[in-house]
């Protein structure tokens, strides 16, 4: 595996430095300041690598940009409205500017309005360490009572809708604005967090489109630019929904080993590529994640290694960021799996043998209490995930004694 490290650019708290001192080799990162669906320049482009490449002394770092994360898919192309053919026409640009750079994966996701969705951004552990949750009841709080939105209700089962009138009602204002900005935080390090007009004008334009209908546009999106990745050696690599269940009576298309089966058939190459997120993936019981690396990792061109703690074994509910070898996933079995398959993509002679990994997330602990990071995004709590799934990783890779 190559261990990468997630770096939002310049304005991110953890600097190149800090990166070459974690041990890792690879940079995720991503043009968040380009709005969806235009072009990315080469000009932009070389200057995010040259910042990965540079210490802050100006020597070289060493690293290198290894995995784009994201390049975002508009919503407008989700949708087949407004501009989605030129959006789509820019998507092809801007793989053709990334492979020229040298740049190989690509992480994007299909879900709608929201990428990943929490309702608390700093919950305490029991160890005084804090991490992300998502809360059901607190998320049906949100959505019944303070997004108001016409039918929610319906959408939960009477036991969630009564906790979440509770919570509503042990809220003050200033309780239910945090609610509100943790849920519609969006994506970190993009300009696009949303308020509630937003919300509300986003869900009103996805009323006539169900499941399958997502399902199709990502088929028609799929079918347009595989091909052209395809050509330029490049590997585009689906994230999972986060969580993996639909969310505000929004369809989501990719929360199961189904999903990814259907999606992977439909656009048979080996362009078309999954995000196996153990994190994401890992919040319903139903996904069995060393499984499903077994069955599809010759289609995984990207890692990012985490674990969760469920509340319950219900498919829809609620659960925390645990640590990384902790958690309901099994961690250790996913990296034996992850071993094998790497083993026989070298037997088979693929290139792309080592699959690039990034600990995804991470506790916030000692020196990163109180910093402010990025959700999910610690400096020293994301290094210690990422120091015991080395850990693992090197005993299974070591010559006598591992897989290899
Ligand atoms: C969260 C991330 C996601 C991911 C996107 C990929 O921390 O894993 O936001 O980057 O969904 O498109």
């Amino acid at each position: 595996m190559r261990q990468t490290w997630r770096w939002f650019g310049p304005k991110d708290l953890c600097s190149i430095d800090d990166i070459t001192q974690v041990g890792a080799t690879g940079v995720v990162s991503a043009l968040h300041h380009i709005p969806n669906g235009l072009v990315w320049s080469p000009g932009e482009i070389a200057q995010r690598r040259r910042e990965i490449g540079t210490r802050n002394d100006g020597s070289a770092s060493g690293l290198t940009w290894d995995v784009v994360e994201s390049l975002p898919v508009s919503e407008d192309i989700k949708k087949q409205k407004n501009d989605w053919r030129e959006h789509i026409a820019n998507y092809k640009v801007s793989l053709r500017h990334l492979a020229e750079a040298g740049i190989e994966v690509i992480c994007y996701n299909f879900m709608p309005v929201l990428d990943w969705t929490r309702t608390d951004l700093r919950y305490t552990v029991a160890n005084g360490a804090s991490c992300m949750r998502f809360d059901i009841n607190d998320f049906a709080a949100f959505d019944i009572h303070v997004l108001e939105r016409p039918g929610a209700e319906a959408d939960y089962t009477n036991a969630i809708a009564e906790q979440a009138a509770r919570r509503f009602a042990g809220l003050d204002d200033a309780g239910r604005k945090q609610l509100a900005r943790n849920v519609t935080m969006g994506l970190p390090g993009s300009t696009e967090s949303m308020s509630l007009q937003d919300v509300r004008g986003h869900l009103a334009e996805y009323g006539d489109i169900n499941r399958d209908r997502l399902r199709a546009h990502f088929v028609d999106f799929l079918s347009e630019v595989v091909p052209v990745a395809e050509d330029l050696g490049l590997r585009l690599c689906c994230h999972p929904d986060d969580p993996p269940f639909a969310l505000l009576g929004l369809p989501r298309v990719m929360s199961t080993e189904a999903d990814y089966q259907y999606i992977l058939g439909a656009v048979d190459s080996p362009a078309n590529g999954m995000t196996l997120c153990s994190g994401s993936l890992g919040a319903r019981p139903d996904n069995d994640l060393p499984g499903m690396m077994d069955r599809l990792g010759g289609r995984v061109h990207f890692l990012h290694l985490r674990n969760v703690k469920r509340d319950s074994d219900d498919v829809v509910g609620s659960f925390f960021e645990a640590e990384h070898l902790d958690g309901d996933t099994d961690m250790v079995a996913l990296i034996a799996a992850i071993v094998r398959e790497e083993k026989r993509r070298r037997a088979e002679g693929r290139p792309d043998h080592s699959i690039p990994m990034r600990p995804d997330h991470g506790q916030d602990i000692l020196d990163d209490l109180g910093r402010r990071t990025q959700p999910g995004y610690p400096t020293i709590g994301r290094m210690k995930g990422l120091a015991e799934l080395r850990g693992v990783m090197r005993a299974f890779e070591h010559a006598e004694l591992g897989i290899q």
